[in-house]
């Protein structure tokens, strides 16, 4: 029976084990849900005001407008763009806890952290125009998290972010300031969809949805300097051999689960648990403690440390059913309300930690940048209480994993390259697109979701595009999903590489002293992290002299479902990427909004969204626009 909601092996073992202790899990949820409102598939629900909820009838024959006279254009453009907001909010909420850490840091407070990468600070404040010479460190750290800061709160509106504007062709952003799409503050963005969606205000659907792009560009500022402040923090990550899926959690250790997204405590507690080590051992477990990874939380330490990954988005109630997680420790975004009933069955620990996420069931451990190391002990004395519960009649680790080679942060993309050509590292790859060994890339994004079959959808595309010698990079759950199915080895390049590919791939590998080829898919991160995809994408198009949309790259969320996806897939969009769904969004109830995502936008910005739920057509689609890019290039 769990064939059918999952291709994930570890997934398939534990939810006979979740039926026989009549746990309900994200599947059973799923079916009780059956069948899902109609209306709110289509986007034509609006609840917007009290004197609603309004609905228009698909079928021309009911209702056409709202009681306001909103008809199912704006209502579908409202929704879509509410969700733009809010995945906004979130990443660049994220993006404002790093800078104000690292504020605290150039303060010469929170001493829990430092700048580990001084290098990378560098280069940030040279591309944020800060002249870094005969400064120290602690006064450019400051001086950085306010620049980025500013970008949180700036009044004038005729100056555009600077992790915006800094970070794409100029091209590109000039094209975003011609569309008045370029925002000038993050958070003033997100406000601006909300009150412009307020009942009586912006009622012209393609209005609403440009409004929505601008939201989403400000999401891409708010991740953009997320990721590049969190290297400044925490380190670049650099290539590193390690392993996924619930095969990592051992029964001899006390297992901790990192969850969520922000990195600010999991670091904390990755060094917390390497230095008290001791106190896992003197409770009884031989192992020591035993950090593992759940979706982008999980992907920042994998990338950063080696920190194996337990398992991504729609599995993440699996780790606690193994029966050998002592706690699973929340941060914020993507932790499902289940997970406190879940751990109330077991022994687990389910710990949050942010006032802004807590959950019914579990208990709450309150971090701040001051006290970090504080709440990492707190954490791991938890854990230790816990494990005395262990019932070791009810474990059940399902002992499936793969090794994962992870870590291709754009610099150690670019590092890697620069073993073929040093002072050139950007010409070896161009020279193998050129030559047509490397046809195009993708980057594979986003989510898992129940609306599919878990992880088959990144598998299938991952193969057939490798198959047709398209690079693969990979972030967040999607970066999950493939390193749990094997695709993040040397083996799969071996396997699943056409030719020119895997050429490539092991002229790399081999100049890196690997002896072999670099893994099929490049891990770069989190969902944050997609902005590595795009720094790299933005090298070679200067290099090259053309913007964006002419690249022969694509980038593809196959099991997309959350808000913050919503408004990765819209600054696609907006950068001039043809951008794959494999799920359907929530439009379909308005001609005018499908229209202008998967045609009418291509003449803004040179992107759109492709709708393929099939992986088989979705690969023949995208293999097609790649075809389509390199013939624009006379390839
Ligand atoms: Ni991205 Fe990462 Fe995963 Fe989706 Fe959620 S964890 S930020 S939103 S589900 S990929
Ligand atoms: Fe209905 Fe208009 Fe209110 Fe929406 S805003 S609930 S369409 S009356």
């Amino acid at each position: 029976m769990s064939l059918r909601f999952s291709i994930d092996e570890a997934v398939q073992k534990l939810l006979p084990v979740a039926e026989k202790d009549k746990i309900q899990t994200v599947w059973d949820r799923h079916k009780d849900q059956q069948p899902q409102c109609g209306f709110g598939k289509m986007g034509i629900c609006c609840r917007i005001c009290w004197k609603g909820p309004c609905r228009v009838d698909p079928f021309g024959k009911g209702a056409q407008r709202g009681i306001c006279g909103a008809d199912a254009h704006t209502i579908v453009a409202r929704n879509l763009i509410r969700g733009i907001a809010a995945g906004a909010a979130s990443h660049s909420d994220h993006g404002r806890h790093i800078a104000l850490t690292m504020r605290e840091v150039g303060k010469g407070n929170a001493s829990a952290y430092t700048i580990k990468d001084e290098e990378k600070l560098k280069r940030i404040a040279q591309r944020l125009g800060i002249d870094w010479e005969g400064k120290s460190i602690r006064e450019l750290t400051k001086e950085v998290a306010d620049a980025s800061l500013e970008d949180y709160s700036r009044q004038d509106s005729k100056i555009p972010c600077r992790w915006a504007e800094l970070t794409m062709t100029q091209e590109r952003a000039a094209k975003l300031k011609q569309w008045d799409v370029m925002p000038h503050n993050i958070d003033a963005a997100v406000a601006e969809i909300m009150s412009r969606t307020h009942v009586g205000c912006d009622a012209d659907p393609v209005n609403i949805l440009l409004g929505g792009v601008k939201g989403a560009v400000a999401d891409y500022t708010g991740m953009y300097l997320s990721t590049e402040l969190s290297d400044a923090l925490f380190g670049t990550p650099a290539p590193t051999v390690t392993e996924a899926n619930l095969g990592v959690i051992k029964e001899d250790a006390i297992n901790i689960a990192v969850h969520g997204h922000n990195p600010l405590l999991s670091e904390v507690v990755c060094d917390a648990a390497a230095m008290l080590n001791d106190l896992a051992k003197q409770a009884g477990a031989p192992g020591g403690f035993n950090i593992v990874g759940v979706c982008c939380t999980g992907n920042e330490v994998m990338v950063r440390h080696g920190v194996p990954l337990a398992t991504n988005y729609l599995s993440q109630e699996m780790p606690i059913l193994t029966g050998a997680l002592e706690a699973m420790v929340v941060d914020v975004q993507c932790i499902m309300p289940s997970l406190g009933a879940i751990a109330q069955c077991f022994h687990t620990q389910l710990i949050t930690t942010m006032s802004t996420t807590k959950i019914p069931g579990a208990t709450h451990v309150q971090f701040d940048k001051e006290n970090a190391v504080e709440s990492a002990r707190k954490i791991l004395e938890l854990a230790v209480d816990a494990y005395q519960r262990r019932d070791p009649k009810r474990v059940n680790i399902p002992q499936v994993k793969e090794k994962a080679i992870v870590g291709f942060s754009a610099e150690a993309v670019i590092g890697a390259l620069s073993q073929l050509d040093a002072h050139d590292p950007l010409q070896p790859l161009l020279d193998n697109i050129v030559n047509g060994n490397i046809q195009g890339i993708c980057l594979f994004a986003g989510c898992n979701s129940t609306n599919t079959l878990q992880d088959r959808s990144f598998v299938e595309l991952a193969k057939g595009l490798a198959a047709h010698n398209v690079l693969l990079l990979a972030t967040g759950c999607g970066a999950g999903a493939l390193a749990k199915h094997g695709l993040m080895t040397q083996e799969a390049t071996l396997a699943y590489a056409g030719d020119g590919l895997k050429a490539v791939l092991t002229a790399i590998g081999q100049a890196n002293g690997l002896n072999g080829p670099l893994p099929l898919v490049l891990h770069m991160g989190s969902c944050v992290d997609n902005t590595r995809a795009v720094s790299v994408a933005v090298a070679i198009a200067q290099k090259l002299g053309v913007d964006l949309d002419r690249l022969p790259l694509v980038a593809s969320a196959p099991e997309a479902m959350s808000e913050k996806a919503v408004a990765i897939g819209t600054w696609a969009v907006a950068l001039g990427l043809p951008t794959h769904l494999g799920t359907v969004p929530q439009v379909l109830g308005s001609q005018v909004v499908t229209e202008v995502l998967t045609e009418k936008i291509k003449d803004i910005t040179g992107g759109y969204f492709i709708v393929e739920t099939d992986p088989e057509e979705a690969v023949k689609k995208l293999f097609a626009v790649i075809q389509e890019k390199r013939a624009g290039l006379n390839l």
